[in-house]
């Protein structure tokens, strides 16, 4: 019902009185109310006025698998959204469904409490201000090649970010998102499998959207897209654009390996050409100078030699006019 109520409300450019919605819907006034005041705790904002009746604010800062899908131009990405007001992490929803929802199936929320990134450490995902979301992936790779389906999904953030907001958004080998040499967006990838056979990946993206302020510690080194270009964005519409952005990647990735995508990738990745730090045990500096077909960033000793990076070993640091990001 409550579905029905707000599909009827987003076809109405004018009021609707809550006897024809009733009727429309077959239902009673007073569950026409009970389910209006549903959608405002979900929050919707829908104006009541006296003798007119209702009439939603479509700019209602909402996240909406119902909105969403039906604008979404995609086979299987996101073909299935399930959407939490709060959860502890979308990647640990999606692993409980994992085995079995469909390829491309993705859960959303409006705040994470226990937001993961990677090696334990925390991603911050207060309400109402990012895009949080978990998408299910059924590849038929060995494990040892999942790390490039997190590059194809950085590339797809990357193109997102662009495309929704104009921002010049660049990949930070190997996933990080970033924006005027602030992290914009982190992926997070999990998966289960056996050994030579990949049962499911979870992808988890994490996008500030309309965050205004960052904790103190964050202060210098997040950013989000409100924070960089001084408007609020529609989460939906970057939900969406994410959703085809990444279908379009992962299809080519699926059919010829990360090698379909990686001129795309390299296109966009910022650390190419300039100096990074590898800190590893045997750390070193040098010049990056590409990515190999596996999506290992190849970087240059001073001393020529050059070594291949592998995701998940290291991470790297670009070194920005004299310091690290
Ligand atoms: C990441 O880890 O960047 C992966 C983040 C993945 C988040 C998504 S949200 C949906 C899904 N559900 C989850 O639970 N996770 C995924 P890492 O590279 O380890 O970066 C973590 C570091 O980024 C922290 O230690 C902070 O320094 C910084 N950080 C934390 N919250 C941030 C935020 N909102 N924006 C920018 N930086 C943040």
């Amino acid at each position: 019902m409550k579905e029905k109520l707000l599909n009827l409300l987003m076809e109405c450019e004018d009021y609707i009185s809550g006897e024809e919605i009733g009727e429309r819907l077959g239902v009673s006034r007073a569950a026409v109310w009970k389910n209006i005041n549903a959608l405002r705790k979900d929050g919707y904002i829908i104006e009541a006025v006296t003798n007119k009746g209702y009439k939603l604010d479509k700019k209602s800062d909402v996240i909406s698998p119902l909105q969403i899908e039906k604008s979404l131009n995609t086979r299987y990405m996101g073909r299935k959204i399930i959407y939490h007001e709060t959860v502890t992490s979308t990647n640990d929803v999606c692993k409980e469904i994992a085995d079995e929802s469909p390829e491309g199936t993705a859960v959303t929320c409006d705040q994470q409490t226990g937001g993961k990134g990677r090696l334990g450490r925390v991603w911050k995902s207060p309400k109402g201000t990012g895009v949080w979301i978990s998408i299910i992936l059924k590849p038929d790779i060995s494990p040892m090649s999942v790390s490039s389906v997190t590059l194809a999904a950085g590339l797809a953030v990357c193109r997102t970010v662009k495309k929704v907001s104009g921002l010049e958004a660049g990949i930070k080998w190997p996933n990080d998102v970033y924006v005027n040499g602030r992290k914009l967006c982190g992926i997070l990838t999990e998966m289960s499998a056996q050994i030579e056979k990949v049962d499911y990946v979870i992808v988890g993206i994490g996008i500030n959207a309309n965050t205004e302020y960052f904790p103190e510690e964050l202060e210098n080194i997040a950013c989000s897209l409100y924070t960089e270009a001084c408007v609020k964005f529609d989460r939906n519409l970057i939900i969406k654009t994410l959703l085809e952005e990444f279908e379009n990647i992962y299809d080519k990735f699926n059919m010829y390996g990360f090698s379909a995508i990686r001129s795309e990738y390299e296109k966009e990745c910022i650390n190419i050409g300039r100096r990074v730090n590898v800190i590893s045990k045997d750390g070193f500096e040098g010049t990056a100078i590409g990515v190999n077909s596996d999506g290992e960033l190849i970087v240059r000793k001073d001393t020529g030699e050059e070594i291949t990076v592998f995701s998940g070993e290291v991470s790297i640091r670009n070194i920005n006019q004299g310091g690290f990001i």
